[in-house]
């Protein structure tokens, strides 16, 4: 056999395995990469929420970065929840010193987790700075929802040029590529995700799903596109197969808990259901 690109998933745990670290590495598997992990913080949580969470020691974070990367190699790398400015900062450290970002050749999505889908804070307020100043200049991918565009530029999006004006300011912060996703414009019929890289916009529509399931989209939007970056995928192709990938792991969400469950990759194993009965 011969060893798959390998990803890794700077992120948090959440502990009833809908989205964060678990989300992520579910993605990988699916998309057929080896993924890896450097743990942020450990959630509590269930399908109602975050009830609390305890982060890990920002130079345990960093460790995990650079062990994993001088060993096996990291083709694509990802952030989701952060939880502070202390461990942002040794992020980019650590990513600078094996090459993950745009100082390096590792391919680099940023993924500014701030808040769960309950509104529960994953990110505390002085972490927000950090996050502009320090890994979004290092980033070949941004790729806030529209809860975080507002977070980070105050822009409220309501409507697709908004959409628009919303890019234009997160590209100042010196990302190669964002991607403002337009799931949360909830009068649009469509659901626009908007990609720029600074002079050109492409577009990527499709319908909106009337879907109560949807714990970990994001998590998984960006797993994809690492996955296809580590596959050596070009940007363009990377977010429209991950944008295809995430409209098919709603429709195969179930429901979990009193609350909201995950979406769920697993139509890309068609027999798991029957598989050991
Ligand atoms: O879906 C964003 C997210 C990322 N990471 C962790 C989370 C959540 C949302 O709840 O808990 C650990």
């Amino acid at each position: 056999m011969t060893t798959p690109p390998r990803t890794l998933t700077i992120a948090g745990s959440d502990s009833g395995g809908g989205a964060g670290i678990q989300a992520d590495l579910r993605t990988f598997f699916a998309c057929g990469v080896h993924g890896m992990t450097a743990i942020t913080a450990v959630t509590v949580q269930n399908s109602l929420g975050v009830s609390g969470f305890h982060t890990i020691p920002p130079e345990v974070v960093a460790a995990q970065i650079e062990v994993v990367a001088t060993d096996i190699g990291v083709q694509a790398a990802k952030t989701g929840m952060l939880a502070t400015a202390e461990i942002i900062t040794a992020v980019a450290g650590a990513c600078d010193r094996v090459g993950i970002g745009r100082s390096g050749v590792t391919p680099f999505v940023v993924d500014p987790v701030s808040a769960s889908m309950h509104g529960d804070p994953l990110l505390s307020d002085q972490a927000l700075d950090a996050l502009r100043t320090e890994l979004f200049p290092r980033a070949s991918l941004v790729t806030p929802n529209l809860d975080e565009v507002r977070l980070l530029t105050g822009i409220e999006v309501r409507s697709q040029a908004q959409q628009r004006d919303a890019a234009k300011a997160l590209a100042e912060y010196g990302p190669q590529w964002v991607l403002v996703k337009g799931g949360h414009l909830w009068d649009d019929p469509e659901c626009l995700d908007l990609l720029y890289d600074g002079s050109e916009f492409t577009e990527f529509v499709g319908p909106r799903l009337e879907a109560k399931h949807t714990h970990g989209s994001g998590d998984t939007l960006a797993s994809t596109v690492t996955s296809g970056l580590a596959k050596g995928l070009d940007m363009v192709s990377a977010v429209r197969a991950a944008k295809a990938f995430i409209q098919r792991s709603v429709q195969d969400a179930y429901p979990l808990g009193a609350g909201v469950g995950p979406v769920s990759p697993r139509w890309r194993l068609p027999d798991a259901d029957t598989f050991l009965l």
